[in-house]
Parts: structure tokens; sequence; C-alpha cells
């Protein structure tokens, strides 16, 4: 049977437009989403917008805007971000959605069905920006008098009747749980600050507001609005189509890894499989955080202006050249800059010079000494072995490194293949045996193809576009572009078209 694979992104919030962050997680999952279908697996990617909650709402009211007016407009942006991205989700999840109303207010019955919701008042301090419950000793008093939450967010004092989620009952089911599974948290540094958090001790949680009111009616009680991370939450299980265990999608669920940013963290390792286990539902295999994106080394912030445009960054680079730079220039997991000067300095050496050398210094002497005309594999050399021994090793390594979640890791296998397969071409000299020994010229580029291949076809899930046109160039059809297709060689004596330059240099233009 086809294995599935469900993947999702954190729903983004539509109080603003989408920037490079937003991008940046989309792209990671949409890589690890495209990986897995190229193994053969059957793959739900979800992603989507968080459209409820003071937030939001305080965001519309600022543009003049009806909520739904508002969350509608913004919310298209982020499709037509991920649109522009080449992001293949398989399902974009809006909160403001009928089927996802549906599955908030079911998975909120069955938890009280359950006996782990109850009536009372919460008293203490809210942050809006982060929509979070701020415990007292948490909460910074700064000299002039302002107080904020532990991200710098303001907080402010809310009293109001609120129905609470028993957390406090499930410590002890959670410790057990994280220390069955060491993995359902990843990279480290969140696991042992989650771990640590659940050990000091959990208190209830409010789980609905009653002064606002853009939000999803709790159910038999419509003063209430659930809390927008209740509601945010169930999106996992919208595109699955809970409650229906019938629907089309159910067995797509456990998820296998939900991607977030690392300050997300607490909801999804604490609070979501507490109301998972509360409702009695499979938790997810997975969560992974990933790190925070600065630019020129700042916080990106509207004040600062520095807020990065994906669309404007691909219209300038490439998109993608954009989509490689993100995933390569931080081990995933880790936080990064983004500078312009790296940008440029990974297009020119890694995909002009490294890459893009290779493949055209191999296609053009196969266009121009053998009229293209793909020669077949001849005696190998000692060389030739090393060389296809490394490229044939390079799956197996790849599909190590997305399963521990290593997208940056994983590229760097590609590259020690390419910098060797630059050396090989450099000691073999191709360009020379044209008059000495043209039949050994002929099994040097057909070795070359080959690398070059392999090459191109893992990295498709990166670079989607480009590598397309990589394997154009190399005549592999739509067909042989699957993992599994890289064990049946090309037959010889193929057409290869005319090869063209896929990575031209970046050259910055002189500031007037
Ligand atoms: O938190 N660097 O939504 P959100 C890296 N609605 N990633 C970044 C980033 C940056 N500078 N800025 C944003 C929410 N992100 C909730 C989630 S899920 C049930 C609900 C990415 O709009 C990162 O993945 O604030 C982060 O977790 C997410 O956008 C937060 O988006």
């Amino acid at each position: 049977m086809t294995r599935r694979f469900t993947i999702t992104t954190p729903i983004f919030y539509v109080n603003g437009a989408p920037h490079i962050g937003h991008a940046y997680t989309s792209i990671a999952c949409d890589v690890i989403a495209r990986f897995h279908r190229l193994c053969g697996e059957d793959v739900l990617f979800v992603t989507g917008t968080d459209e409820h909650g003071q937030k939001v709402e305080q965001s519309a009211v600022a543009q003049n805007m009806a909520p739904q007016e508002f969350a509608d407009r913004v919310s298209a942006q982020f499709r037509q971000m991920q649109k522009e991205m080449a992001v293949s989700a398989d399902d974009f999840v809006r909160t403001t959605e009928p089927r996802h109303k549906k599955a908030a207010q079911a998975l909120w019955e069955k938890v009280a069905e359950n006996g782990y919701i109850y009536l009372g008042a919460y008293e203490g301090w809210y942050s809006t920006r982060d929509e979070a419950f701020i415990g007292e000793e948490e909460v910074t008093l700064h000299e002039d008098g302002r107080r904020t939450a532990p991200s710098g967010a303001p907080v402010e004092w809310v009293r109001e009747p609120s129905y609470f989620f028993k957390l406090s009952e499930f410590q002890d089911r959670l410790l057990k749980f994280y220390e069955d599974n060491p993995d359902f948290i990843g990279p480290q540094g969140p696991k042992r600050e989650v771990e640590s958090f659940v050990r000091q001790g959990l208190r209830d949680l409010s789980i609905s507001r009653t002064s606002f009111k853009w939000g999803i009616e709790v159910p038999n009680d419509p003063e209430h609005v659930m809390y927008v991370w209740f509601d945010a939450l169930a999106n996992y299980l919208t595109a699955v189509g809970y409650p229906d265990p019938h629907a089309a999608k159910a067995a797509y669920w456990p998820a296998n890894v939900h991607v977030v940013g690392k300050e997300i963290v607490r909801f999804h390792c604490i609070y979501w499989p507490a109301f998972l286990m509360a409702a009695g539902l499979p938790l997810p295999k997975r969560v992974f955080a990933h790190g925070w994106w600065t630019v020129e080394g700042e916080k990106m912030s509207k004040s600062l202006g520095n807020v990065l445009d994906p669309k404007a960054l691909a219209d300038e680079f490439g998109l993608d050249q954009l989509r490689f730079f993100l995933m390569r220039e931080v081990p995933f997991g880790g936080d990064s800059n983004f500078s312009r000067r790296s940008m440029i300095t990974r297009m020119n050496v890694e995909l002009a010079n490294d890459l893009g050398n290779l493949a055209q210094r191999t296609l053009s002497l196969i266009a121009r000494n053998l009229e293209g005309i793909l020669p077949a594999r001849g005696q190998m050399t000692g060389d030739d072995e090393a060389i296809m021994a490394q490229a044939s090793l390079l799956p197996d390594l790849m599909a190590e490194q997305i399963e521990r979640m290593g997208i940056s890791d994983a590229l760097e296998e590609v590259w020690k293949l390419i910098r060797a397969a630059n050396a090989y071409i450099d000691r073999q000299a191709p360009w020379a045996l044209k008059k000495t020994d043209p039949k050994r010229m002929g099994e040097v580029l057909r070795v070359l193809y080959d690398v070059i291949r392999t090459i191109a076809t893992m990295l498709q899930p990166y670079m989607p576009d480009t590598m397309g046109r990589m394997l154009d160039q190399l005549a592999i059809t739509e067909n042989e572009r699957s993992f599994e297709a890289l064990k049946m060689p090309v037959e010889a004596a193929r057409i290869l078209p005319k090869p063209e330059g896929l990575f031209p240099r970046f050259v910055e233009e002189e500031k007037a």
C-alpha cells in the first residue's frame, strides 16, 4: 500500500500581508511534501489562514473594514503568495469556512463531553499580539510602567467569564508522552524548553472570550467565542474532514509533521496534544520548529520598513534562486539572517559556478562534439566508478536527512556530489579527449550525464521549475522523474536538445 504522509504549515494570521517569514515556512513544507511525492508517497500538504480573534478584529477596525471582508482580502494575499512561491499545497483551510466551524465546534463538544471543560472566570494578563494568556511571573514591568510578555508584546489586564480547559490534568500524561515519543518535538532546544515548562506544572487554560465577538461561537453558549488558539489548532482536523470518520481524507490523520516557527511551539506541543488526548483522538507524530529570519541583522518590522516581500525578491533574483537560498542558508531549526550579499554569493558560487557550469560544460560538449546524441555507458575506470557510486548513494542520504528535517543538510549532500563531479570533469578533461580518444570522451560525458541526472532529479523539490528544465535538457521524460525512476538507466542515443544556461550570474548594478 502506498504510504501516506501528512504535513502542515501553521495557519497564518490575516492581520497583515505575507512576508518572507511566511514564505519560508511554506517553502520548507513544500520541499518536504514534494520530496515525499517523488518518493511515491500519497501526500496531504495543508496550509491556510487563521482569521479570528482580537488581533485580526483590531486590524480590520484600523482599516475601517468589517472583519470578514478584511480577512477575505488578506487570506487571498496568502494564497497568492504561495502560488507565487510555487507552494504545492493540497488544501488551504480558512478558519472562517463552515467546514472549519463545524470541526472546531465538534472538537469542543467532544472535549466537553469527556469532562475537560468547565465554566469560570479569567482574570489576568493577555497579549493580543501573541494571542496568549500570560502568567504573572512571565510579565516584565518596565521603568516607564509598561508591562510586556516574554515576546516583548504589551499585555493588558482582562477579567471576563470564561470556559476553562483542564490542562492541569494533563501534566503527567504529556510528560509520559514526550518520554515515550522522543522525536515528537524537534529540534532539541524547543524540546527541552517545552519539557521544562510542563514539569513546572500546568494551570487550566482559558479557552473562551466574552469581551469581543469575532470568533467561533462556543456550542450552546453564544455569549462566548472560542479562544483563537483552540479554534486555530482545530484547523488540522478540518483538513481531514473531522468529525466525519468516513470523510475522504480521514485516513490522513494523524499528521506526520506540523512545521511551525519556534515562537508557537508551546501551543503545538502542550495545548494541542492535550486537546487531542481530551477528545480521545490520535496525536500528530511530530512537531518541528524552525528558527527566525532577520533582515540585514534586524528584526523585521513595519516601523523599520524592512519587511521583505517574497514576490519582489523572486522577481529580482529568480524564484528557484530564492527558494534555494532560503533552504540552503541555515540548518533547518536555526535562526538566520537575510542579506543581499549572501543571497548573491550563493547564487553566483553555488548555482552559477558549481551546478550551472557542471551541467553547461557537460551538455555543451555533448552538443558540440557528439551532435547532441547521448553516448552509451562504457568500460568504467576506477574514477568513473567512484563518482557513480557517490551519485547512487545520494537518494538515500537525502532521504535520511529529510526524515530528520535536515532540509539544508540534504542540500549539502547534493553539493558534495556536485563538487566531486566538478573535480572529476577537471581531472578527466573530456574537452581534451576529442582528438586523442573520442571513445573515452563519450564515456566520460556519459558518466557526467548520469551524475547530473541524479542531481537534477533529487533537486526537484527545491527548485521545481529550473530542475524541470534541466531534466528537459537531459531528455528525461515526465514519467522518468521520480526517485524510483533513477534506478532505470537511460538508453544510449537519446537526442538531447540544445543546452541553455539555467543559472545566470547575478551582477549587482552600481548604485548611481
Ligand atoms: O502564529 N522568520 O500566525 P502568524 C521565520 N496564526 N518564520 C516566520 C517569521 C520570521 N521572521 N515570521 C513569521 C500564528 N514566520 C498563528 C498560527 S497555527 C494553528 C496558528 C512564520 O501569522 C513562522 O512559521 O504569526 C511562524 O510560526 C508563523 O509564520 C507565524 O505566523
